[in-house]
């Protein structure tokens, strides 16, 4: 156990998973192990939540909420500045954690870390700013506007591969607005939520202020399902895969309450003949290979141009046999291994079935050692099955195109709708790429992967419903109200309605 690292988080051998306010005891309870991917070792052991605790951090979230989401919403902006501040202090050991638990190369794990910190500031700002809108009556002295109050408690279910940037764009944003939250993190990052949640917690104890980010860690979907089913969570934030997603959307739609879900992508980059193709050859690159192909936004299907196909397709394997795989927390590697042997399993069987199908392997397809594998790049066709899917690995399936048009019916060929991007110099293509692409995120001239917190986060079809992080996703979050005031000596009724009484 790297003890530098986890002393400066106030990490242990054994730590308790569940914080209501207080952390859950450890004895007696049952523990999972948070092993690294790096080289497969248990890095420490965390207990897991039975239903007592579950209830335990339902009840303290409630009584925190009646608190916070009393304060001024100005005032609960400098808490979150605080816990900016905070967080850039504890950047370097945080982002080490996350390299250490995940295993995505340091950079990125500092990205991770910085990503937190920007939707902190941006929060603060936030929280000057949840404007309403006023509107004109048909009433005569009248007076009718929007207000935006505090939804409650909110529950927030985050994957492995950001094991917390994702859970702070949900966190501080619902924070802003005045909403606390309950976070069941991934059970293969838990040390990551733990530390996080000591992090940002710290700051309300300093002001004696109520825990207003609680922590419950579960085994299998045992958590996420009490969540998705309790009515005392109005709003549920998923990420994670659309199966589970779909699952996830049905139990909450039971008791008619508010998902945000952050499902599968299945992002496309297209590489016109127009291109400028250094840059088209950093972004698909960077796209395709960070984080070894477990983000959301990874670039997993590229669309050439024929007339550069061949050309493009050489200069990227020349890259993909440059780039360092190996050990992330060393600073010349850009790919690390994947999260675990099922993840290695997955890819393994994704390119076995593309190669079934009549995909042509032209670089990569084989395990390396432990949970390290090839980047892969196939030769594929756009009927076959598995290019339908998201396999959360660095596999990337190539396709060629004669026209814009034909280029973009690829691109919104599968149920995902996440990211997209195109390389062009050409502002009619960009332009055509823009007003047809089907996804929530659609770039120019840059990579699927990557998204700053400003813009709002979130895709269309199977990569599910609402926004995150920044533009107005903060409505999400907040409970909407529609006010009228008749300040009239009368009552005028709307529609020009008569009801003489
Ligand atoms: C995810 O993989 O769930 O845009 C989120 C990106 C990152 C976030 C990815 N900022 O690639």
């Amino acid at each position: 156990m790297p003890k530098d690292i986890l002393g400066k988080l106030e990490l242990s051998e054994v730590n308790s998973g569940v914080f209501y306010g207080e952390w859950m005891p450890i004895d007696g309870r049952e523990l999972i192990s948070s092993h690294s991917p790096i080289d497969g070792k248990e890095i420490a052991k965390v207990t897991i939540a039975g239903r007592e605790d579950y209830e335990m951090v339902i009840k303290k979230a409630q009584e925190s909420f009646d608190v916070w989401s009393e304060i001024p919403a100005p005032e609960r902006g400098q808490i979150i500045r605080e816990i900016g501040d905070e967080l850039r202090q504890k950047k370097e050991a945080l982002a080490r954690l996350v390299t250490l638990e995940v295993g995505k190369i340091l950079t990125e794990g500092r990205g991770e870390v910085q990503e937190m910190i920007d939707i902190a500031d941006f929060a603060v700002g936030l929280s000057r700013q949840l404007y309403g809108l006023t509107i004109a009556s048909e009433r005569k002295d009248h007076v009718l506007c929007e207000r935006w109050h505090p939804l409650g408690p909110i529950g927030v279910i985050t994957a492995f591969n950001f094991p917390c940037a994702v859970w702070s764009w949900n966190a501080f944003i619902a924070a802003a607005v005045g909403d606390v939250v309950v976070w069941k993190p991934s059970t293969k990052a838990p040390l990551t939520a733990i530390a996080t949640t000591k992090i940002v917690n710290s700051v309300l104890e300093r002001h004696g202020l109520p825990p207003i980010f609680f922590l419950v860690i579960g085994k299998g979907s045992t958590v996420g399902n009490w969540m998705a089913e309790d009515k005392r969570l109005p709003l549920i934030s998923f990420t994670g895969s659309t199966a589970t997603g779909r699952k996830v959307y049905e139990k909450v739609a039971k008791r008619i309450g508010r998902v945000i879900l952050e499902l599968g992508g299945n992002n496309a980059a297209i590489v016109s003949d127009k291109a400028d193709m250094r840059i088209a050859l950093k972004g698909v690159a960077f796209g395709a290979l960070a984080t070894a192909g477990q983000r959301c936004t990874t670039t997993r299907r590229l669309i050439l141009h024929e007339r550069i196909y061949d050309e493009f397709l050489d200069k990227l394997i020349k890259v993909y046999k440059n780039v360092k795989i190996g050990n992330p927390l060393e600073p010349d590697t850009l790919i690390g291994p994947l999260i675990d042997e099922e993840a290695v399993k997955k890819y393994e069987g994704a390119i076995e079935r593309a190669v079934a199908e009549g995909g042509r392997i032209l670089y990569g397809g084989k395990r390396l050692e432990g949970c390290y594998v090839m980047p892969t790049i196939i030769e594929a066709h756009p009927d076959m099955r598995v290019v339908k899917e998201e396999t959360f690995a660095p596999i990337l399936y190539v396709f060629k195109y004669s026209t814009i048009e034909e280029a973009l019916e690829l691109n919104n060929s599968v149920p995902q709708g996440l990211s997209s991007a195109i390389f062009t110099n050409d502002l009619r293509e960009a332009e055509y790429f823009l007003a047809h692409s089907d996804c929530g995120i659609a770039n120019v001239n840059t990579s699927t992967a990557g998204a700053e917190i400003g813009g709002a986060f979130g895709g269309e079809k199977d990569t599910g419903v609402g926004r995150e992080a920044g533009g107005d996703a903060w409505k999400f979050y907040a409970r909407r109200q529609t006010a009228t005031v008749n300040y009239s000596r009368d009552l005028p009724l709307a529609q020009g309605v008569k009801f003489d009484i």
